[in-house]
Order: structure tokens, then C-alpha cells, then sequence
């Protein structure tokens, strides 16, 4: 970990909030805790509202209390967007969101303007589309996809079982949504960005690609399962990151096709070294 030192803390508990900020005086905050799928959040209302809702509120309460000085970043969601009013999304695009995650998020998306507004912090939130990495967890449908067509390369499963192939999403690389992060912060004055790639692709074309380069067909493996449909898909989640490109000089780099091979490379890798 080199400098880095890992302290635990719960959005829950205030007490632990200020006792860290006291202790360790950042100066800058990046919130990226809590629940993070918009589908299981039905399942847990109040915990999801809890630490992705009140929780912010919490953690602003402490910024603003102990560390008015740090910059704050909130990572906020295109599930805000819900079913959109217009496409693609930017910052002035109107919020209804369609399930506790995305209501959770956007309690805390006006918190922490309000507090900027209010306090004067430099508090802000990115407004981010689907991100992906090797590192996702695999109840998010890109690792899903490419852990298991990994495996099924090794002989190791026989098929692939899946929701709405049709559905579409901006997905880009989680390293070049991080960097956005640091860029905002570093912005001054404090301000609101959306962060995506601006270009939507179907699961499908995802499935296809990620097969296709372990020498495989998908529609060999990959059977639709009535299981995993959502009872609301958003019609056209598209980004719009025009602002982020014009304020921050930011766009993504990773496209998308590189974005599946890296991931399943690395899946790959990962279940040959077992
Ligand atoms: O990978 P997903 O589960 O991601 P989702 O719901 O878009 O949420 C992610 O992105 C949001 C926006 O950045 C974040 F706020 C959130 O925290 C999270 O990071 O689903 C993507 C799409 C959906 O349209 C879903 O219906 O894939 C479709 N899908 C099709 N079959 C599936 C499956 N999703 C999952 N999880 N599993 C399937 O079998």
C-alpha cells in the first residue's frame, strides 16, 4: 500500500466521521462509499437511504465542521437521470430517478450544492456513468460477462445466463473516471460535471465482443433469463460530457472494445493462476 494507511468508518455513525477528519486533516474528501446497485437497492430501502442519503449529509455535516478548508467530491450517478427528459444527459438535464439508489443519490447530489451554496465549501459532485474495471465486482453485468466467459474458455462452465440483451449503457473505464474526480477537485470555483463517453453500446454487443476475443461465439453460451430482467430499464442513458471537456480538458481514453479486452484478459489470467 506504500503511504497509504486504511482506516474503517461507517456513514452511520457521525462520531467516527469527525474523529477521523479531526485526526487526519485531509484536504481533500473523496465520497464513493456506500450500496451501489441501483437493482438490489428495492431489497434494502432504508439501509440504501441510510449511507447513500443521510450518510452524505453526515459526512458534510463533519467536512464542514472539522475541515472546511478540504475539497469534497460526491459521487453522484446518471441513475439520477432515471428515465431522462432529453439525450443525451448534462448537468442542467432534470433529475427523476427510478429506484431508492438513484432517490438516495440525489438527496445527496442537492446536499452537497446546498452546502457549497450555504457554507462556502468547496464541495462538488460528478455525475458519472457506468464505469468498468477488472476490478468490478461481478453483480455488475460487464464482470458477469467476462469472468464467465473466461471460465467458460477453460472448460470451467457451459453457459452464460443473462437479463436484457438489448439494454444499452455508456460504459467507459473506471481509470479515466477517476481521473475526472481529481480533475474537478482541482477546478476552481467548485462545480458540477457529467462524466461518460457519450456513446452507448447493448450488452450484447458487449457479449460479443468479449467471447470474440477468446475465440468464441457468444450465442453459443449466452442464454436470456426472465430472472434477470428489470421491470424499468431508462430508455437512452447517454452522457454528455461536453462541460468536462471544455472546463477540465477531460475526455475518455479507453474505448470500448479495449475496455472489454482488458477485462477479459485479466479474468482470463486470473483463473489460470488459480
Ligand atoms: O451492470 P449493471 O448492473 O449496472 P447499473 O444498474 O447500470 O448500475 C451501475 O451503473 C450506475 C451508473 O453509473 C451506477 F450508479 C451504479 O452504482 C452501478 O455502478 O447493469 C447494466 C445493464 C442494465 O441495463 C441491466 O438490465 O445490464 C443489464 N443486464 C442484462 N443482464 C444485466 C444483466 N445486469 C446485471 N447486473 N446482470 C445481468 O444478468
Amino acid at each position: 500500500l506504500g503511504d497509504m494507511s486504511i482506516i474503517k468508518g461507517d456513514l452511520r455513525e457521525s462520531e467516527g466521521l469527525l474523529a477521523c477528519l479531526e485526526e487526519h486533516q485531509p484536504d481533500e474528501i473523496y465520497n464513493l462509499a456506500g450500496p451501489s446497485s441501483p437493482a438490489a437497492s428495492w431489497d434494502e430501502v432504508a439501509m440504501v437511504g441510510d449511507i447513500a442519503g443521510l450518510g452524505v449529509g453526515r459526512l458534510l455535516d463533519a467536512v464542514r465542521n472539522v475541515t472546511p478548508k478540504a475539497r469534497f467530491y460526491q459521487a453522484s450517478s446518471s441513475e439520477l437521470f432515471g428515465n431522462p427528459v432529453e439525450v443525451p444527459q448534462r448537468e442542467t438535464t432534470p433529475f427523476q430517478p427510478r429506484n431508492p439508489y438513484g432517490i438516495s443519490k440525489l438527496y445527496a447530489h442537492w446536499l452537497t450544492v446546498r452546502y457549497r451554496e450555504r457554507y462556502g465549501i468547496h464541495a462538488l459532485s460528478g455525475i458519472l456513468f457506468n464505469h468498468e474495471s477488472p476490478r468490478r465486482g461481478d453483480i455488475f453485468v460487464t464482470r458477469k460477462i467476462t469472468r464467465r466467459a473466461a471460465e467458460i474458455k477453460l472448460g470451467l462452465a457451459a453457459e452464460l445466463r443473462l437479463g436484457n440483451l438489448d439494454a444499452r449503457r455508456d460504459w467507459g473505464y473506471a481509470g479515466d473516471y477517476v481521473l475526472a474526480m481529481w480533475l474537478m477537485l482541482q477546478h476552481q470555483p467548485a462545480d458540477d460535471f457529467v462524466i461518460g463517453t457519450g456513446v452507448t453500446h447493448s450488452v450484447r454487443e458487449f457479449c460479443e465482443l468479449a467471447f470474440a476475443r477468446l475465440d468464441l461465439d457468444y450465442r453459443d453460451y449466452v442464454v436470456q433469463d426472465e430472472a434477470y430482467f428489470r421491470p424499468v430499464e431508462p430508455a437512452q442513458l447517454v452522457a454528455d460530457s461536453s462541460k468536462a471537456q471544455r472546463v477540465l480538458g477531460w475526455q475518455a481514453e479507453v474505448s470500448f472494445s479495449e475496455l472489454v479486452y482488458r477485462m477479459v484478459d485479466v479474468d482470463l489470467k486470473l483463473l489460470q493462476n488459480v
